[in-house]
């Protein structure tokens, strides 16, 4: 119990932290971005994610020396296992949606305590809507408790795709078919959080790093919502992986029938 008062002490840091870096973000969202791509042409980078990692990385350091953090601009080559306390940062995920949309991004943060998660927050910092969850207390949308996920069908239920791969892939232009209907909304830790509260049945990626999935598949899992890759394994959050969240009645259909041997 000492260590869920402390889980619950943690969430409640970051959310504060949270808010506060939001704030910087809607300020600077204005000015001029520094903006550079990384290793794709598609794949940007600008100085506000920089510096709302910086913020956390600073804030965290000293509150709570001993634990680590792994974010997407940097800290990452350090981490290499999940002992202790690790922080799970992607400091503006959707960051073409922040560049082009100036909205639909998101603060994204899972706290593990060796490996096994402790607390998860997505915030969607332009529709101020705060996703949050201690693990084994329940998953919350601003303060207030997300049910657990009802059955669905596959054919009426709602799927989040990138189309540029579904373009390119049969198996995939077949699922959408099936499905009752196809979003793409490419931020993948609300498109997690959309499926844990029912928004979306299943979100399906082919590449994401940890920080993407960290934060969102600890929502997932407190409204009984599943996450696996695409070949229905465990995500270790230290490479690279597919991705399949979805309300558990059909995770296994999908895995099975999308990108299953079966
Ligand atoms: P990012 O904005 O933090 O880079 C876009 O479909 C979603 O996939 C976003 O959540 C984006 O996160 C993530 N993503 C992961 N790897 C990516 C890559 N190489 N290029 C673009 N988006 C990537
Ligand atoms: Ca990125
Ligand atoms: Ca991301
Ligand atoms: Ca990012």
């Amino acid at each position: 119990m000492t260590e869920q008062l402390n889980y619950f002490k943690w969430k409640q840091q970051a959310e504060a932290w949270m808010r506060e870096a939001a704030d910087y973000i809607r300020w600077q969202m204005h000015e001029q971005l520094d903006i550079k791509t990384k290793e794709h042409k598609n794949d940007l980078v600008t100085h506000v994610d920089e510096g709302v990692e910086n913020f956390f990385i600073n804030k965290i350091s000293e509150t709570y020396p001993s634990h680590r953090v792994m974010g997407e601009e940097g800290s990452f080559k350090k981490i290499d296992d999940l002992s202790g306390v690790v922080w799970i940062l992607d400091p503006i995920d959707g960051t073409m949606n922040f560049v082009h949309q100036k909205s639909f991004f998101a603060i994204s943060l899972g706290i593990y305590v060796d490996g096994e998660p402790a607390a998860g927050l997505v915030y969607d910092v332009m529709a101020d809507e705060l996703y949050s969850a201690v693990a084994g207390f329940g998953a919350f949308l601003n303060g207030k408790r997300l049910p657990k996920l009802g059955r669905v069908k596959l054919d009426e239920s709602i799927l989040s795709i990138n189309p540029g791969w579904a373009s390119k892939d049969e198996t995939v232009r077949n699922l959408i078919e099936t499905v009752r209907g196809a979003r793409s909304y490419g931020v993948a830790s609300l498109e997690i959080a959309y499926v844990a509260s029912g928004r979306l049945d299943s979100y399906i990626s082919l590449n994401l790093a940890p920080w993407d999935v960290a934060g969102g598949i600890i929502l997932l899992q407190e409204t009984g919502g599943l996450a696996t890759n695409l070949k229905g394994e465990t995500l270790t959050l230290l490479k690279k992986d597919s991705l399949i969240a979805a309300n558990p009645s059909i995770h296994d259909g999908l895995v099975n029938r999308a990108f299953g041997t079966t």
